[in-house]
């Protein structure tokens, strides 16, 4: 560890973040893939793109390593857990640090991300005593059925820029503690944070004495996917990424017999009724539709305000828009961080024109804090006040746009909250329980995450992660999600010495 003082610039303060998490320099001295942060559009990094024979060796390295790890009992395995937990927390300001350098993010979200990787570390340990499966009554006397969880193998972990290490978290620790081994493709944009939480974890395993090669890190592009896609030693693909990824990742797995955990766009809306406490909206709505300058897949981009309250609470929104604070990052009172690059900027903007000529309003949205870098993108976040639910609301675009449309009837509201290909994540604000328990039954709201009187983004890890539709179906995180990440055996023992057959058939020979 360097004694020296923290840089000012960023790729200086890059550099040494990352010695400090345990990245030799020449990691990220030279390479094909430039890294910009987001911040001021500088280069900090530049990293090798692996050969392309590299995934296949890596996940033959995963897979020996498997092949040990299987056999540990799984409270030791959770132990490996526990120390990389450790690790997180005792370096959890410099990787926070990382991730608002690479990212963009606001200090107290890069922070907010590491912890989301302790949270899932600690459930992870805590099921590694858990590993359940049932015992089923069984209608032949003297026998006794029961389901084993296995380890599945090892497991490919596609994760995107905007959570770049703690999504990765969420399946590596759970396949950890399952007895699968990890390989990792992270997003070509945010290698360096894939780097550092690769060091902490080689570090934690060096610690646990696990063996070599449990969690492989392969850095490269759209090659590197693909042949991590298409290995047949890979029965667990888990991507995160848009639906056009999961679209071509889902069938090839498929194809080959594999399962795939996907987590692909959302359209997370929200419903506002005529009895919501107006000042909670307000603040819902600021932290999930701004929050993450509009970056998280469960962003808040659709808003439906019934007739009653849109006078009341639209003028209220436009001014939290006017005033948000929208510049570096690092800077206190910043609420609103960059873009991760000029064509998300592109897209936001191609987004806007095609809401305005569909009737929309738009209010700010525009380029902000161009000062700042020319290469780096700042935007002030768009409210835009929709007559209808046109074509482009139906798009995830990856940008703080958010659509504002008006209801009167709860039955078209919720048709029109559903009227959309994405289902990841959800949310109404009331008071009246029966719209909301109406909004969270089956003929509510079709996503895979429902709240009330919350926004849709800023989920806890306890809870199962994930959506229905082109959001792809997988869930990662808590609750029963580990299930996806091992291969169940059902077991049937005969403790008697008669053979009777299931049935009630007779074979008599
Ligand atoms: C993502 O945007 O890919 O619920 C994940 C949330 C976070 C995770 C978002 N806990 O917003």
């Amino acid at each position: 560890m360097t004694a020296a003082p923290r840089p000012d610039s960023i790729a200086a303060e890059t550099a040494y973040i990352l010695a400090r998490l345990g990245v030799p320099a020449a990691a990220f001295a030279e390479g094909a893939i430039t890294v910009r942060s987001p911040i001021s559009g500088e280069v900090i990094g530049r990293v090798a793109e692996a050969p392309a024979a590299e995934m296949s060796a890596a996940v033959g390295r995963a897979h020996a390593a498997y092949l040990a790890w299987r056999k540990v009992p799984a409270p030791k395995r959770g132990e490996l857990v526990r120390l990389f937990g450790e690790e997180l927390r005792a370096h959890k300001t410099d990787l926070g640090r990382l991730v608002t350098l690479e990212v963009g993010k606001i200090v107290s979200e890069g922070l907010g991300e590491v912890q989301e990787m302790i949270d899932i570390c600690d459930f992870a340990v805590g099921l590694s005593r858990q590993l359940y499966g049932l015992t089923i009554a069984t209608e032949r006397p003297s026998h006794r059925m029961m389901e084993t969880w296995h380890p599945v193998g090892v497991v490919g972990i596609i994760s995107a820029f905007n959570f770049p290490v703690a999504v990765w978290s969420w399946n590596a620790a759970l396949a950890l503690v399952a007895g699968d081994a990890c390989v990792w493709k992270p997003s070509e944009k945010t290698p360096l944070t894939a780097l550092a939480t690769q060091a902490l974890f080689e570090a934690a395993a060096k610690k646990a004495g696990a063996p070599e090669g449990l969690s492989q890190l392969v850095i490269g592009g759209r090659a590197a996917g693909e042949a991590l896609v298409d290995d047949p030693r890979v029965p667990v693909v888990s991507a995160t990424g848009s639906t056009a990824m999961g679209r071509q990742v889902g069938p090839r797995v498929a194809a080959r017999f594999g399962r795939s955990i996907l987590e692909l766009g959302g359209n997370n809306a929200g419903i506002v009724c005529p009895s919501a406490d107006l000042d909670l909206v307000v603040r819902g709505v600021a932290f999930a539709a701004m929050g993450t300058a509009g970056q998280r897949c469960t962003t808040l981009r659709r808003l439906f305000v019934h007739d009653s309250v849109y006078d009341a609470l639209v003028p209220r929104l436009k001014k939290a828009y006017g005033s948000v604070k929208v510049g570096d990052p690092r800077e206190a009172g910043v609420l609103v961080g960059p873009l991760i690059d000029i064509r998300s900027f592109e897209a936001m903007q191609s987004a806007l024109d095609r809401a305005r000529a569909a009737g929309g309003t738009v209010h700010g949205g525009e380029r902000a804090r161009d000062d700042l870098g020319a290469d780096a993108r700042y935007v002030r976040p768009a409210l835009v006040e929709m007559p209808t639910q046109a074509e482009i609301v139906c798009h995830e675009t990856f940008a703080p746009i958010l659509y504002v449309m008006r209801w009167s009837s709860f039955e078209d509201v919720l048709a029109l909250h559903n009227g959309v290909p994405q289902g990841l994540s959800s949310s109404i604000f009331t008071r009246d329980l029966g719209e909301a328990e109406r909004f969270l039954s089956v003929e509510g709201s079709d996503c895979g995450i429902a709240n009330v009187n919350i926004g849709p983004s800023g989920a806890e890890i306890g809870g199962a992660f994930g959506g229905e539709k082109e959001t792809g179906g997988g869930r990662e995180s808590g609750s029963d999600a580990w299930k996806a990440y091992m291969r169940r055996a059902t077991n049937t023992i005969n403790y008697g010495r008669d053979l009777p057959l299931a049935q009630g058939v007779t074979f008599d020979v």
